[in-house]
């Protein structure tokens, strides 16, 4: 197994608009994560995921980009950027940024000239279309609701958004856009950028024939995800751009199972460092948005440890995620947010930082942060949400009270909320009144209380961080799933070449009994973590408490 600095670090991801303001205008901004960079330190993250600070109308949160050489003015400035690069640095930590270019905002100037005549020189940076029986080129739908083709009156053709209108597809069939694509990366690296989140870069190939697609799922996405040229034109980027570079790259890739997901990150292949799953995220969705589906842990597993051998057997690599800023909370999903808050954050914690991968953390979850709720269907300010809301408004199937209940459910909002660094008024995230609501939970949950408390998530997160930086076997162990068929308990070893880790999860609310294979020789084991006070001892059988997380090395 090749050693890269990408396999031993943690990954700490920062939404700059929620994290700290630190002028006080209610909006996050790059000096307040200047300001918390001892924060970060303390924690123990190796590299800091910076959600897009790029110049932005915000229809969808910076993920629409109108100059990608220029930073937000809400954000700051590109000497801001500077500095927390270097100060970063200074800090033996990374920062990767996150790159949309799947897309652009219609503001950026290449769309401006695009949408003037079907002649202007950048006509084909973006994806023009005739249309079809006085409507769209074809049934494809946005992620954000809708048509994924919006008219333009002015050249009476259709171009293509598989996000919102605000956001046109690039035409990566076109060499001189890649090209543009490929000298603003190097551009970034050269500023000495250490890599990048790229943003669902497996859609940038589209199927030529534009064909209708099912509508089973979003329609369209077998001809837009993982298309006919998408890894020739990433090998084309990596090897003109990052490849060049000691850099870490990891692929947003929704719609990529691990036969997929390896295709992208094979070594041998050259194409990303790792990729960003989305299956894990989607038990509870496998009906729709609009309704909550249960789901077992045996399903969990069995994915998990699917993605967990391919990848080892064959020299890939992932990320490890539960929260970012797409995802509600996790304590509110897979654990509880209420009497088993702090067991069930430390529980999936542990899960992250001890599978074979990069754990990613996403601000607030090393506090154990929770999900909102709203009160009211026209409180929410994600565009995904407010599309989904619409769409089931149409069809008239749903009561307002239902919407409201699955909306607060799924809205990203849950993940955008304003971090709560301490108790007083806004959670010392800012001095005026946020952006968006805060969680009213913040005089109970907050950093400043988990790091005077010993129990605390984040002194637990701490720990995960300073193991993996211990033990080699928590990025270089091999996987190994135990107690395969159990109902609550996920159970595995990672296998290395000093010392082996036993990992024993309780997903449920009740106590619960173990047995392991007594071929397994862990009379020595030491037990060096578990989110329990009073230690245990190592046994092959036993009981593990509500939630309970131990982390065994022998
Ligand atoms: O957020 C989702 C599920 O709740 C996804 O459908 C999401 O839109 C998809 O994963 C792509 O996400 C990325 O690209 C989007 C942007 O809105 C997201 O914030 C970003 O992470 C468009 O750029
Ligand atoms: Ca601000």
């Amino acid at each position: 197994m090749n050693k890269k600095w990408w396999k031993e670090a943690v990954v700490y991801q920062i939404y700059p608009r929620s994290f700290k303001d630190s002028n006080n205008d209610g909006i996050g901004d790059l000096r307040g994560v200047i300001e918390k960079i001892d924060y970060l330190d303390k924690l123990g993250v190796d590299a800091v995921w910076l959600n897009p600070v790029y110049k932005s109308p915000n229809d969808d949160n910076g993920y629409d980009i109108s100059d990608y050489r220029d930073i937000m003015d809400e954000f700051g400035t590109m000497e801001d950027l500077e500095e927390l690069m270097e100060l970063l640095h200074q800090k033996d930590m990374k920062l990767i940024m996150d790159l949309v270019l799947n897309h652009s905002s219609d503001e950026h100037q290449w769309f401006k000239e695009s949408k003037k005549s079907k002649d202007n020189p950048y006509r084909d940076y973006y994806i023009w279309k005739d249309g079809k029986n006085g409507g769209p080129p074809n049934n494809w739908k946005s992620f954000f609701g809708g048509s994924a083709w919006k008219y333009d009156e002015q050249t009476e053709q259709y171009y293509l958004h598989l996000f919102s209108p605000k956001q046109p597809d690039l035409n990566w069939e076109n060499p001189e856009l890649r090209q543009e694509i490929y000298d603003i990366i190097n551009w970034w690296l050269k500023k000495g950028i250490d890599g990048f989140r790229l943003d669902v870069i497996n859609l940038i190939s589209k199927d030529q024939d534009f064909p209708d697609g099912s509508e089973d799922g979003l329609a369209g996405h077998e001809y837009f995800a993982n298309g006919p040229r998408v890894h020739e034109f990433i090998q084309e980027m990596a090897e003109n751009t990052y490849n060049n570079y000691d850099s870490m790259t990891v692929g947003e890739t929704p719609f990529v199972d691990k036969d997929e997901a390896l295709k992208f990150v094979k070594e041998d292949r050259r194409e990303f460092s790792m990729v960003i799953p989305f299956e894990h995220l989607e038990f509870d969705r496998k009906e729709g948005w609009s309704k909550i589906t249960n789901w077992e842990l045996k399903e969990l597993k069995d994915l998990m440890s699917q993605w967990q051998y391919k990848l080892q057997q064959n020299n890939g690599w992932t990320s490890l995620y539960f929260c970012n800023h797409d995802q509600p909370r996790i304590v509110s999903r897979y654990g509880d947010d209420g009497k088993y808050r702090k067991e069930s954050a430390k529980m999936l914690g542990t899960m992250l930082h001890t599978l074979r991968g990069t754990p990613f953390i996403y601000q607030g979850e090393e506090i154990g942060m929770t999900n909102i709720s709203f009160d009211s269907l026209t409180a929410f300010d994600d565009i995904e949400t407010r599309g989904y809301i619409k769409a089931v408004q149409e069809k008239g199937e749903m009561s307002e009270e239902e919407i409201l209940e699955i909306a607060n459910y799924r809205t990203r909002d849950n993940a955008r909320t304003p971090m709560h660094w301490n108790e007083s008024k806004y959670a010392g995230f800012s001095e005026v009144e946020p952006w968006l609501r805060m969680n009213n939970n913040y005089p109970e949950i907050n950093v400043e209380k988990d790091l005077t408390a010993n129990d605390s998530v984040f002194k637990y997160y701490q720990k995960l961080i300073s193991l993996r930086k211990k033990y080699p076997v928590f990025a270089y162990g091999k996987y190994n799933i135990l107690m395969e068929e159990d109902k609550n308990i996920y159970a595995y070893q990672r296998l290395g070449e000093e010392n082996n880790l036993l990992v024993l999860l309780n997903f449920s609310k009740e106590k619960v009994n173990y047995k392991l294979d007594s071929e397994i020789k862990f009379e020595q084991a030491k037990l060096i973590l578990n989110n329990y006070q009073e230690g245990i001892k190592s046994e092959l059988q036993g009981s593990l408490r509500p939630y309970e997380a131990r982390v065994y090395i022998y």
